[in-house]
């Protein structure tokens, strides 16, 4: 039997993002090829607008005409999809544990803590903090930024306390593993991000407090590099061009359903809006309702693209179909 599925891998995103890190950081520890199309780190972004997706928060990933939206379902994907030497735990403790680090970091309230410890300095474009605060509801002053950094340190000195914890028997990688796993990144991407930017004070924050988790950052550190140099560089994109090799491409995946058990009743083929609720609530995509599990919505676009969300911290529900 032929494969015709198309496995190639576009990435919008740009360098500041930690969300698109997290990607990036993963695609070069598979040493998978893919292109990306980088993108502004404020609105507008015609090169979304040229593939008919809303969706407005970055990473998004394309694999053909399957287009995916947040962290969470693209390395679902990319594990599902390039199942050889995958990087997920094989075992159920390690499944569950980083499932947990994923959920707190990308669902829970880490991610905002993490940006709220950033250097105020960082946000001062009056264009960027309007952007901002459209896409969360909330202030982005200085003042209130300053005001929240106490708080937002306390946060991540919980992430520190739980990572020095885990690594005192003096493992190598979270789960014991002979390399890092998808685990490694899923706990320390908010770390390396801020430790990039050297935004989190010594005081608070030093290697003699946390030495263990120091030193893990650091080996992994270590092979991110190695990894970037022997993996392929990825192949820049113009918009335009990604635009026209995606829509002309075909899908990564089959078409999957929607059991008549989900709780939310809808059906195949309803015309639905599907938007995140923890940030970005103002874009919404509409299409018609493909499938349905308690992991995933998907969507048809009018453009024939299918649009791909985890379920949680996404809202799908069914609209006028002359919308
Ligand atoms: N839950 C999403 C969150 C993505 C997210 O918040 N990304 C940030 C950049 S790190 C963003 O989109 N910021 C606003 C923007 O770039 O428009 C994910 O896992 O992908």
């Amino acid at each position: 039997m032929t494969d015709d599925t198309d496995k190639s891998i576009v990435l919008y995103h740009y360098n500041a993002s930690p969300y698109a890190r997290k990607i990036v950081m993963y695609l070069a520890l598979r040493g998978l090829p893919y292109s990306e199309v980088k993108q502004p780190v404020i609105m507008p972004r015609p090169d979304l607008q040229a593939i008919g997706v809303e969706y407005r928060r970055i990473p998004i990933m394309a694999i053909g005409k399957d287009v995916y939206c947040d962290t969470r379902i693209i390395i679902q994907k990319l594990e599902e999809l390039f199942p050889n030497d995958k990087l997920g735990s094989t075992t159920p403790e390690g499944r569950a544990l980083q499932k947990l680090f994923e959920i707190w970091h990308t669902e829970g309230p880490l991610f905002f803590r993490g940006v709220r410890s950033m250097p105020t300095k960082n946000f001062t474009d009056p264009a960027f903090r309007k952007d901002r605060e459209q896409m969360t509801g909330s202030s982005w002053t200085a003042e209130d930024l300053e005001r929240a950094k106490p708080e937002a340190h306390i946060y991540m000195r919980n992430l520190y306390n739980m990572l020095e914890n885990l690594l005192a028997d003096d493992r190598t990688w979270v789960l014991k593993t002979n390399r890092p796993g998808l685990i490694d990144i899923e706990a320390s991407w908010l770390l390396m991000w801020l430790r990039g930017a050297k935004a989190l004070p010594e005081s608070l924050f030093s290697r003699a407090i946390f030495p263990k988790t120091f030193a893990w950052i650091e080996r992994f550190d270590a092979v991110l590099q190695s990894a970037r140099m022997q993996s392929p560089k990825p192949k820049q994109l113009e918009g335009a061009t990604a635009a026209k090799q995606i829509l002309s491409s075909s899908f990564a995946e089959g078409e999957g359903g929607v059991p008549s058990t989900d709780p939310q009743k809808l059906r195949k083929g309803d015309h639905v809006e599907l938007y995140p609720t923890d940030s970005g609530f103002n874009n919404k995509d509409h299409g018609q309702l493909v499938s349905l599990t308690d992991q995933e919505i998907v969507i048809s676009l009018n453009n024939g693209l299918r649009l791909h969300t985890p379920r949680s911290g996404f809202r799908v529900r069914q609209v006028d179909s002359k919308l």
